[in-house]
C-alpha cells in the first residue's frame, strides 16, 4: 500500500529541482546540486569521493601499463568502460564518471524503482519520486538522451550483464522504467545473496518479460470471468448475506490458478492453503474447486448438521467462510494437484503457523526430501499482515531446519484498507509487506487491475520458491469495491476513496477492453465465455437445492478407521513387554564409544543405564524417553518441539548431547533401530515463540494420526502467548471443523517458590474450557465408555514417571485422537520419591501397574497404603493432584495420620467419576477434602467442586458444604514473589490438610 499524505512529485524525470520528499513529510530545503563531468582527481560526488577517485585514477594508470597488475574485477571494469569506449566511436565522449553515474542510476532503479511503479489501481495518491530515480540527479540532461552508453558490469545479470551492446540513454531509461516502474514494483535489493538477485534481475530486466500467447490469454480471461461472475452471482442471489466478497481484487483467482499451474509444472503435487475471510468462497469454488452446488447449498441454509447414519458427527459447525476442505484439481499442464484449504478461525493470521506445520508434516510423510512436492500458500490482508505478530513469528520459522517447508508463498490481498482503518494509521512501514524483508524474501508489488502482471508475478513467485526453497511475497495492490462486508457502508469512513471506486472499471472490463483493442479476441468470443459461466452458475444453483453433504468428509487417507465420538473406541493396554523395555532402555542409555559427553551428562547416562538394568528408580526423563522409544519402535513418528527442549529447561531431558571436544551432537533416540530414519524421532529447540510454534505443531499433528507430536512450554504460564491456538483451535477445532488432533502440550507447573511467573500453568483455564458437563455422569462402563471421545480435550497432572509413560502411549494406542494438556512437573523431575519401577511399565499380570484389564494409564492413583475395598476407620479422604501429593504424604508420615487417605486425581478432565466414586465408597466415614497448592480462584478447585459434588450426590454422600477446601486464598497474582511467604503458605496448607481437628467450613 502506498503511503499517504506525501506531496506530489514532478511528473517528468527532467522537471527542475522541485521539492522532493521521501519517507518524510518535511520538504527538503535545498535542491540537489547537479553534478558535471569533472576530471577524476577533482571528483567529489557522494558516490565517488576525492579519495576513491584518486585511487581510481591510479588504478587506471596501473591498468593501462599492465592490465594484469590490477585485480580481475578492475581489469574487467576498465576493459568494459575504457577499452570498449575506445573501440566504439559512439562512446568516445563517455567518461568513467558518467558510466559510474549511469550505473548508479540503474542501481537506484533496482533498489527504488518500485517507489515509482504504478501499483495502485485507484492512483489515490501519487508517491513522490525519490531523487535517485531522476537522471538529472546524476548530471544527465535531455541532451544526453540519444548518446550511447556501455553498461556492462562484471558478474552481474540482467540489465547490467557483461558484453551487452551499447545503448542510448533514452533506451536505458525506457528499459528501466518498463522493468521497475511499470505495474509491478520489485523489492529484492535487500537480499544479500548475489546469485538470488541475479536470478531475479535476469527475469525482471529482460526485454518484454511477459508476452503471453493467445491461448494463455484466453485461459486468463476465462478465469477472470469466473472470479468476477462468482461474486456477482452470490451478490445477486443473497443480497444481504455476509460473504466478504473479492470485488476489486478479482485478479487474485486467475493469479492463484496460474501460480498453481506453474508450481505443478515445477513438481508441486500438493498445496496447503491458509487464508482469511476475504474472497475465501471464491477461492474455495474457483481455485480449490469445492463443488459450487455445495457452496450454494451452504449459503442457503448454513452448513447443515448431518444426522443420518451411524458414525456421523457434525460438531457445532462454523460459518461458511471459515470451513476448510480439500480436493484434487487438474492443472493446465495435464497434471493433478491436491489442494487443501485449512479451516481457520476469525482471528486473522492465526492459521499461518498451522499451515506451515501441516505442510512440513506432508513433506515428512511423502518423503519430500527437497521439499518441492508440498507447498504452503498463505493469503493475507494488508491490515493483518502488517499488524499481527504471529506473521513475524511464522516468518521466522521459515528457514529453521526443523520447521522449514522449503518456502511459503505469501499473497497479500492489499485492498488498502482494514475494515475502516486507513494504512496511514494502521502501520508504520511504507508497505504492508515490509515485515518480510527481515528474511530476505523478494516482494512483488503488483497493480491488481493488470491481470497479466498479476499472473506474471504469481508465476515468478512459484519459480522462485521451487528454485530457492524460500519464502516470497506477492502484494496485489487492489481495492475493496464495497464495504468490509456486504452490509457495511464504506463511505462513512473512506468517502474519497469510494468516490473513485464508484467510477472505477472492474479488472475484467479493463482486460476485456485490452484484448478487444489488440484485435486478438472478438466481442462475440467474450460474450460466449461469459454466457458459459453464467449458465453453469445457474445450473449449480438449481442443483444446490437437492445437494446432500458427503458422509465423513472429515477423514483424510491417513485417518481411515479412526472413530468419531459417536463410535466406541476400545480401551487398549499401554504396557510394553519387559524384554522390549530392556532392549530400548539399553539402546537409549548407551553412548557411542568415542563420544565425550560433559562429565555430568556422562554420569546421568550411567545412572540411566543403571535404572534400566536394575529396573528400579526410573525417573521422569527416562519414563518419557521410554514412551518415545517404544512408540518409535512400533513405527510411530515422534516429534517434540519447544524452547530448549533438547536439553530440557530444567536440565533433565538431555535428549541431544554434545561431545565436549568436537561439539558433535548425539541423539540416543535416533539410534533405536538399524538405519532409523533421521526424522522418525525429532526433538528440536524452537524459536522463542509460543503462538507460531504451538500452531506449527498443531498443524503438524493433524496430518497423520500415527504420530505423537508434543509442544513443551518453557514454563507453563508462557503458554498464554499462544492463547489463540488454545482457544480457537485446540479446545474447539474438532467441534467446529471435525478435525482431530492428538497433540500433547506439556506445561511445567508447580509451586516451589519461584515467584508469580514461574509457578502456574493456569490449569484453571484449560479446565474451564473443558466441555464435560459438571452435573451429568456419563457412561463409565469400560466396555461402553466414550467419555474422553466426547470431551474436547484431556487435562492431566501426573505424578509418576510410569503414569506419564502410559498417558503418552495412550495418545497413540486408541482409535481416536484428542488433545492432551499435561501439567508437567519441575521439582518432581529429581524428587527422590517420584520414581517408578520398570515393572510399572510392562504388561505382566501381577505387576504393580497391572490391574484387571491390563497395564494402563491410571486416571486416579488410590492411596498407597494398601487399603481394602472398605476402610471404615479412615477419617479423612484428601483428594489432590500433582506434586502437592508428595508433600502431603510426607506430612502424613511425619504426623502419623494413618487415618487419612490421600488419592491423586491424575486425570482432571474428563473427570474420573467411576474411580472417585470407588474411593468415596471405600471410605464411607471420611471427611472429604480437596487440597491444592494454587490459590482458590486458580488450580483445579472450581472444576473439581461441582463434579465431585455430582459424584457424591449420586452416592447420597453430602452436599457442597461437605467438600472442604484446603489451599491458598484467592489471589490476583498466581504466586507470591517472596520465598519465605511461599514456604509459610505451603507449610500451612499441607499442615491444614492433615490437621487433627475437623476442617471447618468448606473454605
Ligand atoms: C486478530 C483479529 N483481530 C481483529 C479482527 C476483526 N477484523 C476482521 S476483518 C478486519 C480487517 C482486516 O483488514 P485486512 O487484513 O486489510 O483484510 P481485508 O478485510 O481488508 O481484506 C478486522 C480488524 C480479526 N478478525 N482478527
Ligand atoms: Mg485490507
Amino acid at each position: 500500500m502506498l503511503r499517504r499524505n506525501l506531496a506530489r512529485a514532478p511528473a517528468s524525470p527532467f522537471a527542475g529541482p522541485a521539492p522532493r520528499y521521501f519517507h518524510s513529510t518535511h520538504p527538503r530545503r535545498y535542491a540537489v546540486p547537479v553534478p558535471r563531468a569533472v576530471p577524476l582527481s577533482r571528483l567529489t560526488d557522494s558516490f565517488l569521493d576525492g579519495t576513491s577517485s584518486v585511487y581510481l585514477e591510479e588504478l587506471q594508470r596501473a591498468w593501462e601499463a599492465d592490465p594484469t597488475s590490477v585485480d580481475e574485477s578492475w581489469d574487467n571494469f576498465f576493459r568494459n568502460f575504457v577499452g570498449q569506449a575506445a573501440t566504439s566511436p559512439g562512446l568516445s565522449g563517455q567518461t568513467i564518471q558518467e558510466s559510474m553515474r549511469l550505473l548508479l542510476l540503474v542501481r537506484a532503479y533496482q533498489v527504488s524503482g518500485h517507489l515509482k511503479a504504478k501499483i495502485d489501481p485507484l492512483a489515490l495518491e501519487e508517491r513522490p519520486v525519490p531523487d535517485v530515480l531522476d537522471p538529472a540527479f546524476y548530471g544527465f540532461s535531455e541532451a544526453d538522451l540519444d548518446r550511447e552508453f556501455f553498461l556492462g558490469v562484471w558478474r552481474m545479470a540482467g540489465f547490467l550483464s557483461e558484453n551487452r551492446p551499447v545503448q542510448t540513454l533514452r533506451s536505458v531509461l525506457e528499459r528501466l522504467e518498463q522493468a521497475y516502474s511499470g505495474t509491478i514494483g520489485y523489492e529484492y535489493m535487500h537480499i544479500a545473496d548475489r546469485e538470488k538477485c541475479n536470478w531475479l534481475r535476469d527475469r525482471i530486466e529482460t526485454v518484454n518479460p511477459r508476452e503471453y500467447s493467445y491461448d494463455r490469454r484466453q485461459v486468463m480471461l476465462d478465469r477472470l470471468i469466473w472470479s468476477t461472475q462468482f461474486e456477482n452471482f452470490l451478490a445477486q442471489k443473497w443480497t444481504t448475506a455476509k460473504r466478504f466478497g473479492l470485488e476489486g481484487a478479482e485478479t487474485l483467482i486467475p493469479g492463484m490458478k496460474e501460480m498453481f499451474d506453474r508450481a505443478a509444472d515445477l513438481g508441486v503435487e500438493s498445496i496447503v492453503i491458509g487464508m482469511p475471510h476475504r474472497g475465501r468462497l471464491n477461492v474455495l469454488g474457483n481455485v480449490v474447486r469445492k463443488p459450487l452446488r455445495q457452496i450454494f447449498s451452504e449459503f442457503s441454509g448454513g452448513t447443515k448438521p448431518v444426522n443420518e447414519g451411524e458414525g456421523l458427527y457434525t460438531g457445532t459447525g462454523d460459518v461458511k467462510y471459515h470451513l476448510g476442505t480439500s480436493y484434487d484439481r487438474p492443472t493446465r499442464g495435464g497434471k493433478h494437484i491436491h489442494l487443501s484449504l485449512v479451516a481457520n478461525p476469525s482471528h486473522l493470521e492465526a492459521v499461518d503457523p498451522v499451515v506451515a506445520g501441516k505442510t512440513r508434516a506432508k513433506q515428512y510423510y511423502s518423503n519430500d526430501l527437497d521439499r518441492t512436492k508440498n507447498l504452503g500458500i498463505l493469503l493475507h490482508g494488508d491490515g493483518s499482515f502488517s499488524g499481527q505478530g504471529v506473521v513475524y513469528e511464522t516468518l521466522h520459522l521459515s528457514a529453521l531446519p526443523n520447521y522449514t517447508t522449503g518456502g511459503t508463498i505469501h499473497i497479500v490481498v492489499n485492498n488498502q484498507v482494514a475494515f475502516t482503518t486507513d494504512p496511514r494509521v494502521g502501520r508504520s512501514s511504507q508497505y504492508c509487506t515490509d515485515v518480510a524483508k527481515a528474511l530476505d524474501a523478494p516482494i512483488f508489488h503488483v497493480n491488481g487491475d493488470d491481470l497479466e502482471a498479476v499472473v506474471h508475478v504469481c508465476e515468478l513467485a512459484a519459480e522462485w520458491r521451487q528454485t530457492f526453497h524460500a519464502d516470497v511475497v506477492v502484494d496485489i495492490v487492489c481495492y475493496r469495491r464495497f464495504g468490509h462486508n456486504e452490509i457495511d457502508e464504506p463511505s462513512f469512513t473512506q468517502p474519497k476513496m469510494y468516490k473513485i471506486i464508484r467510477n472505477h472499471p472492474s479488472s475484467l472490463e479493463i482486460y476485456q477492453n485490452k484484448l478487444l483493442e489488440s484485435g486478438k479476441i472478438s466481442k462475440e468470443d467474450i460474450d460466449k465465455m461469459q454466457k458459459k459461466v453464467s449458465t453453469i452458475l445457474n445450473e449449480e444453483f438449481k442443483n444446490s437445492k437437492d445437494y446432500v453433504p458427503n458422509k465423513r468428509d472429515w477423514l483424510s487417507a491417513y485417518w481411515t478407521g479412526f472413530k468419531s465420538p459417536e463410535q466406541i473406541s476400545r480401551i487398549r493396554n499401554t504396557g510394553v513387554k519387559p524384554e522390549i523395555l530392556k532392549r530400548v532402555g539399553e539402546a537409549m542409555t548407551t553412548l557411542p564409544e568415542n563420544f565425550k559427553p560433559h562429565r555430568a551428562v556422562k554420569k546421568i547416562f550411567e545412572q540411566r543405564h543403571q535404572m534400566i538394568e536394575t529396573g528400579e528408580g526410573i525417573d521422569w526423563a527416562v519414563g518419557e524417553a521410554l514412551a518415545f522409544a517404544t512408540l518409535i519402535i512400533e513405527g510411530n513418528h515422534v516429534r517434540l518441539s519447544g524452547q530448549d527442549v533438547e536439553r530440557g529447561t530444567f536440565s533433565h531431558r538431555h535428549a541431544v548431547i554434545h561431545d565436549q571436544e568436537t561439539g558433535v551432537q548425539y541423539c540416543p533416540l535416533d539410534n533405536l533401530v538399524i538405519n532409523q530414519d533421521e526424522e522418525l524421532f525429532t526433538v528440536s529447540n524452537s524459536s522463542l515463540s509460543e503462538f507460531a510454534v504451538l500452531g506449527f505443531e498443531l498443524g503438524y499433528s493433524m496430518e497423520n494420526p500415527n504420530s505423537l507430536v508434543l509442544w513443551e512450554a518453557q514454563f507453563g504460564d508462557f503458554s498464554n502467548g499462544a492463547q489463540v491456538i488454545f482457544d480457537q483451535f485446540l479446545s474447539s477445532g474438532e467441534a467446529k471443523w471435525l478435525r482431530q488432533t492428538g497433540l500433547v502440550v506439556c506445561l511445567p507447573h508447580g509451586y516451589d517458590g519461584q515467584g508469580p511467573e514461574h509457578s502456574s500453568a493456569r490449569m484453571e483455564r484449560f479446565l474451564q474450557m473443558s466441555d464435560d458437563n459438571p452435573y451429568v455422569i456419563p457412561e463409565m462402563d469400560p466396555t461402553l465408555r466414550k467419555q474422553i471421545q466426547q470431551c474436547n480435550w484431556q487435562v492431566v497432572n501426573v505424578t509418576t514417571p510410569a503414569n506419564y509413560f502410559h498417558v503418552l502411549r495412550r495418545q497413540i494406542h486408541r482409535d481416536f485422537r484428542k488433545p492432551l494438556i499435561v501439567m508437567s512437573p519441575k521439582n518432581l523431575l529429581r524428587h527422590k520419591e517420584c520414581k517408578s519401577n520398570l515393572s510399572e511399565f510392562d504388561d505382566l499380570a501381577g505387576h504393580p501397574g497391572f490391574d484387571k484389564q491390563g497395564t494402563r494409564f491410571k486416571r486416579l492413583i488410590k492411596d498407597q497404603n494398601n487399603h481394602k475395598d472398605l476402610e471404615e476407620g479412615i477419617n479423612r479422604l484428601v483428594l489432590c493432584s500433582g506434586k502437592v501429593y508428595y508433600e502431603l504424604d510426607e506430612e502424613r508420615r511425619k504426623t502419623e495420620r494413618n487415618d487419612v487417605a490421600i488419592c491423586r486425581v491424575e486425570q482432571l478432565c474428563p473427570f474420573p467419576y467411576d474411580l472417585i466414586q470407588r474411593e468415596l465408597k471405600r471410605y464411607p466415614n471420611a471427611e472429604i477434602v480437596w487440597c491444592q497448592e494454587e490459590p482458590m480462584n486458580m488450580g483445579a478447585y472450581s472444576y473439581i467442586n461441582p463434579r465431585l459434588l455430582t459424584a457424591m450426590r449420586a452416592l447420597g454422600r453430602g452436599t457442597i458444604e461437605d467438600i472442604k477446601y484446603v489451599g491458598r486464598a484467592p489471589s490476583a497474582a498466581t504466586a507470591t514473589g517472596f520465598y519465605s511467604v511461599h514456604v509459610q503458605e505451603q507449610t500451612e496448607l499441607v499442615q491444614k490438610a492433615l490437621q487433627r481437628d475437623t476442617i471447618k467450613g468448606p473454605f
